[in-house]
């Protein structure tokens, strides 16, 4: 077969392959595929239930696929919106590994991807689109700080050199970025404040995953306070999991947020009913309507516009010295 011959049945193929390939016309509504993780925490349900009303508000047709925990379901379903062709593709991935060839495939379908929530570890430029979600990381050196005010500066019943301060750590989802990094900028602004000569050191005596669900911090408190005699503080990833811990500790006539100081992760609604009853110290504030901001990048993307490479969400820090009676229903 002759070059002129193999040129023409290129260009028959990319004739016929672009007269199926999704027409994009002006009117037709944008096609958005989002892969959510699952359901298991108030704060996952308002980030879906955000990101279902902004795409009904944009007038974007979702297509919305629940993971149920399972990095696989979520490939499956990153897999049908490319056969389907959608226009953008949106996905929360549970976990920060394993995404390479799933995203290889829809780079070379031409359609762009947005990472939600949490984050993946794929540096290289143009693997996806952008980014958008929270510092997980400043949540974790929030929390730290809030124990150093505590302890420290308001001298919580120490003063420097006279006791460790014993802390449990609840964490997230294992593998998650979330996770991740809420213990890393923890451990950060303690490890700097420890180095200091005669400071009151703060300690992490023990760590387990509870995997952001209520259930498994009650589970995992019930077993620590069977191991451990000495506890001061409780860091919890999410509030899930403290909500779990709480209920734990009262059964054992454990008063939190006085015998055990306690800071959480995430602001949910509950969480913010128990800081008022000061069954909480801290709550460190994750913002989970990421939905009307996500809208805007996708419409942007569509019509081929440059978005920045991280989209953070704005949130802070509320705790037992905070003047809550102004702060609005959470929503979740
Ligand atoms: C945080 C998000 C976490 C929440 C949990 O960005 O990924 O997952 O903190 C949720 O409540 O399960």
């Amino acid at each position: 077969m002759n070059n002129r011959s193999i040129y023409l049945l290129f260009l028959i193929f990319l004739l016929m392959f672009s007269s199926c390939a999704k027409e994009k016309t002006d009117n037709r509504r944008i096609i958005l595929g989002f892969s959510q993780i699952g359901a298991e925490s108030a704060w996952r349900n308002c980030n879906t239930n955000s990101v279902r009303e902004a795409a009904a508000a944009a007038g974007i047709q979702l297509l919305y696929f629940n993971a149920e925990q399972k990095q696989e379901n979520q490939i499956k379903a990153i897999r049908s919106f490319i056969a389907y062709q959608v226009d953008v593709i949106a996905f929360v991935p549970i976990v920060s590994d394993g995404w390479e060839h799933v995203l290889e495939e829809a780079r070379e379908a031409g359609i762009p991807v947005l990472i939600c929530d949490r984050e993946i570890n794929i540096h290289e430029e143009n693997f996806y689109a952008g980014f958008i979600g929270t510092d997980s990381l400043q949540q974790g050196r929030s929390a730290a700080e809030f124990l150093l005010a505590k302890y420290v500066k308001n001298a919580h019943g120490i003063s420097a050199g006279e006791k460790t301060v014993r802390i449990i750590e609840l964490t997230g989802t294992e593998g998650s970025s979330v996770a991740e990094k809420r213990a890393l900028g923890f451990r950060e602004v303690l490890d700097e404040y420890n180095s200091q000569a005669g400071a009151p050191k703060f300690q992490i005596i023990y760590s387990e995953s509870g995997d952001f669900l209520k259930s498994k911090g009650y589970e995992l408190m019930n077993n620590i306070l069977e191991k451990f005699s000495s506890i001061d503080v409780i860091y919890s990833h999410n509030d899930s999991m403290t909500l779990g811990a709480i209920d734990a500790m009262k059964e054992r006539n454990i008063k939190p947020g006085t015998d055990i100081v306690i800071v959480s992760i995430d602001a949910e609604q509950a969480a913010i009913d128990a800081l008022r009853r000061g069954e909480i110290n801290c709550v460190v504030e994750c913002n989970p309507k990421q939905g009307p901001e996500l809208m805007k990048l996708v419409a942007h993307l569509v019509q081929g516009e440059a978005i920045p490479g991280i989209t953070y969400m704005s949130e802070g820090v509320f705790s037992e010295d905070s003047d809550l009676s102004n702060l609005p229903p959470r929503g979740y």
